[in-house]
């Protein structure tokens, strides 16, 4: 045995299946290790930010990292935005980057450069592993740092991954949650009696199915508002489930949306701040005045909190939703337009669909129409760095196989990532891309406009115009082999997403906006 077997039994018995790589020499030993050790899917990202993204997109879906594997400095580098994305998003992410081998290093060769320096910018837990002997453990307590929900990166030097080892059993550093601070939720059952309106923040685990069960009974038992910030990791919605509003993106409504709620309970969330910072208004969206409660630490369990804190407040055991309703939204008829795409959307998503959502302002309209939808997962851009959908797509596609996975994706962003369709094409992933054509970097333009530019100058349409030449959706498809259509209104979309539906495999419908 040598380190790698080492190394890919490890994480194949700490629960790792699936492998996203894009490999280089200094992981070619990993490579063989993934062949010699059975049982670990590996697949290939044709780009890292694709084996990125697509580890975000199955952690989101399963609660367990998949292996991202990398290749030195430049790769890793190529893999960080999507990174970025999972860091926020809470996601475990397990990379493993090569080096050269030690005494190599010292020579500086031509792909070297500071992996760690990088690494520490995405990533809860860095370690440069140093030797075959401590392999094991390094994996191992890899594996477990990220199950905290965090990206953790482990250095693995070529000559490592080669040295002999004598063939032993891997290494299981044991994993468990912080325990939850009793006092704590005592103090925060104390702390919402006393509130006039009390609201809770969700993300994270506290929106799976446990958590908003739990944050159910919590409401009402003291009549708290639920709330998830604008762009979080992954929600389960839908009939049988509360509805969880969306702090708005722009500040001036997120501000007055907020400001009626003394206290805000925050569980497994960051306290709300504005995506950016404009002139004149503050970062943060809740006053000094209004009193937030972290219920309990990064590193417990955010439902195991949630369910303590409706213990505490002797909620009751169950709450009846409401049934589903059966009359969906009715379908739109006509020239395409967003909402219209996103009315269909809402409309036509079958139960267990899994959205993620990519669609900028395109997708500005959809969630308030799911309330009621079948039960679904959906998932948004928690770290706003765009390129993450496609990505994300398939590895929630490769998590989950029984289920569709639909990904509404804005057409910039899309362009970011695009190679990941190839990647849905030779894995077979029953992934509808729905790209909203709008042509244009849309949401730059609306911040022109808001900075107050009546006309652009030709620079500044030039850097948010995709007009001329417009991009050919359905041939760029069919050449990564992803059979696609192109439509303009909205029964012929009502149409195609049926059809995408109901046949395994991916494909990608251009929806051509107005
Ligand atoms: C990695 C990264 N690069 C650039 C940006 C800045 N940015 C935000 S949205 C956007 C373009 C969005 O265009 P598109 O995806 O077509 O969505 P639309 O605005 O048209 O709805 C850009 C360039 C970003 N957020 N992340
Ligand atoms: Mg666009």
């Amino acid at each position: 045995m040598n380190g790698a077997e080492l190394l890919v039994r490890t994480a194949k018995e700490r629960g790792i299946q699936v492998c996203f790589a894009n490999a280089g020499t200094t992981e070619i030993p990993i490579v063989m290790a993934l062949d010699s050790v059975k049982g670990m899917r590996a697949v290939l990202g044709l780009f890292e930010g694709v084996c990125t993204g697509a580890a975000d997109g199955y952690g989101r879906m399963t609660g367990r990292p998949a292996m991202a594997l990398l290749h030195l400095g430049p790769g890793f580098a190529n893999g960080i935005a999507n990174l970025h994305d999972a860091r926020r998003a809470a996601t475990p992410v397990l990379n493993v980057i090569g080096q050269h081998a030690t005494w190599h290093l010292r020579a500086d060769p031509p792909l070297a450069m500071d992996i760690e320096s990088l690494a520490r910018a995405v990533s809860g837990w860095v370690r440069s592993n140093r030797s075959v002997e401590t392999l094991s453990h390094d994996v191992s307590e890899a594996v477990n740092e990220s199950l905290f929900g965090q990206v953790s990166s482990l250095i693995v030097p070529h000559d490592v991954q080669m040295a002999e080892v004598e063939d032993r059993k891997p290494e299981d550093v044991g994993f468990a949650f912080d325990p939850i601070d009793a006092d704590a939720i005592e103090k925060a059952a104390k702390r919402i009696r006393a509130a006039r309106k009390p609201a809770l923040l969700l993300d994270g685990r506290a929106l799976s199915r446990p958590g908003l069960d739990a944050a159910t009974r919590i409401s009402a038992a003291c009549r708290a508002d639920l709330f998830a910030p604008s762009f979080f990791s992954c929600t389960e919605r839908g009939s049988g489930l509360p509805d969880v509003q969306r702090i708005p993106y722009f500040p001036e409504e997120a501000v007055s949306l907020m400001a009626g709620y003394d206290v805000v309970v925050i569980v497994a969330a960051h306290e709300p701040v504005t995506f950016f910072g404009y002139p004149g208004v503050r970062s943060h969206i809740l006053s000094e005045s209004q009193e937030k409660i972290h219920l309990c630490t990064k590193k417990a369990d955010p439902v195991e909190a949630l369910i303590a804190l409706a213990a505490a407040l002797d909620a009751p055991t169950r709450v009846t939703m409401s049934e589903p309703h059966n009359n969906r939204s009715g379908l739109p008829e006509g020239t395409l337009t967003a909402e219209k795409a996103c009315l269909t959307l809402a409309s036509l998503q079958p139960e267990y669909a899994i959205i993620v959502d990519e669609g900028i302002t395109s997708g500005f309209t959809y969630y308030p129409l799911t309330v009621s939808s079948p039960p679904h997962s959906f998932m948004t851009i928690a770290g706003g760095s765009i390129g993450y959908g496609m990505p994300c797509a398939t590895g929630a596609a490769i998590a989950c196989p029984e289920r569709p996975v639909i990904n509404l994706q804005a057409d910039g962003s899309a362009l970011y990532t695009a190679q990941a369709l190839w990647t849905q094409a030779r894995e077979g992933l029953h992934v509808t891309t729905l790209i909203c054509s709008n042509r244009s970097y849309k949401i730059l333009q609306l911040e022109l406009s808001r900075a107050g530019i009546a006309s652009y100058g030709n620079n500044a349409r030039a850097l948010t115009d995709l007009k001329a030449p417009p991009i050919d959706w359905v041939s760029l498809a069919r050449g990564f082999g992803v059979p696609a259509v192109s439509v303009d209104t909205a029964e012929a979309l009502a149409r195609e997403l049926g059809i995408s539906l109901a046949e395994p495999g991916p494909r990608l419908i251009e929806m051509v906006l107005t």
